[in-house]
């Protein structure tokens, strides 16, 4: 069921959350209700008249798509039509790992049967490239900017999913745009078992700062260096669903962004291992048969 019209959105071209919503949005199952916090999707979607989406949109505040969404849900639920609609959100990463955290939790925390879709290009992007809890360890942004005395963030990302996956969630997985048949059926598994978690990664040319023909070759390039990992969680079981006999190295990832060009070897050697320790963490999990 599509449930958008022929239009393409007002993003940068390039735009990979753009092609997310646009592949999403082509696979909803049954009629929807969307629940979008601001943010570059929300600008660009719906400016009369380019409207990008031909179902009901709710566009909330930064902070409470989660909290809206759960009011849908539960609203539905008592008219007694909770099984024919979907509930879906659409969020940016600063809304989903920090100032719209409090709320997710609660509502998978809940139950809510909402699916909650996270499109993370790494950075409050649509107010000017700050920093978010998903930017990653040296990227330069606007709010760590790069110079004599600065490497640009110095905190890790945090791990969205895992900790997400702490909650008794009954579906959770990372998706990439690359691997199209595997976002799909994830979005099919993420819309039959609520409260679910999406987690997309979507290069953004303007902020990650290349060449807007890289963006498949980036998510290509997340999931195939092991920085961004294709995994599901559900049943409380963790499984990898891609495991590669030999990773391609981050500096692979990094070179094609100028928010990384002012990094040394040290600082990617650093970045690698970082990304090696996060992917046995990954597999342990995966050993240990239960989440949480
Ligand atoms: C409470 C509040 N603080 C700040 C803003 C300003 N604001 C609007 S969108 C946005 C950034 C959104 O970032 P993200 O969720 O990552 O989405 P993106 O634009 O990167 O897709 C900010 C800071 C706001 N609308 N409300
Ligand atoms: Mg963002």
């Amino acid at each position: 069921m599509a449930e958008i019209l022929e239009k393409a959105p007002l993003t940068c071209s390039g735009c990979g959350l753009a092609i997310a919503t646009r592949i999403i949005c082509r696979n909803f199952r049954k009629p929807s209700i969307l629940v979008l916090s601001t943010g570059c999707l929300e600008v660009t979607t719906t400016l009369y008249p380019y409207s990008y989406f031909n179902c009901p949109v709710l566009h909330v505040a930064f902070e409470n798509a989660a909290a809206v969404a759960s009011g849908v849900f539960r609203a539905l639920k008592t008219q007694g039509r909770e099984k024919e609609v979907d509930v879906i959100v659409l969020a940016g990463d600063g809304a989903t790992f920090d100032i719209g955290f409090q709320a997710l939790s609660g509502m998978v925390e809940r139950g809510e049967e909402v699916c909650y879709i996270c499109l993370d290009n790494e950075a409050y992007m649509n107010t000017g490239i700050q920093r978010s809890g998903a930017t990653p360890l040296f990227a330069s942004t606007t709010t760590t900017p790069t110079g004599r005395m600065s490497m640009g963030k110095l905190e890790r990302k945090k791990k969205i999913s895992l900790i997400l996956g702490m909650h008794p969630i009954a579906y959770l997985a990372t998706a990439s745009i690359a691997y199209h048949r595997d976002l799909i059926k994830k979005l099919e598994k993420a819309l039959a078992k609520k409260p679910s978690f999406l987690h997309i990664l979507t290069p953004c040319p303007t902020g990650w700062r290349f060449d807007p023909q890289h963006t498949v070759t980036l998510s290509k390039l997340a999931v195939e260096t092991n920085y961004f990992p294709l995994f599901e969680i559900e049943d409380n079981k963790l499984k990898l669903n891609y495991k590669f006999e030999k990773r391609n190295p981050i500096s692979d990832f990094l070179k094609l962004q100028g928010r990384f060009s002012h990094l040394k070897e040290e600082e990617i050697q650093k970045i690698q291992e970082m990304v090696d320790e996060d992917y046995i963490q990954l597999v342990q999990l995966e050993e240990a048969g239960e989440v949480f």
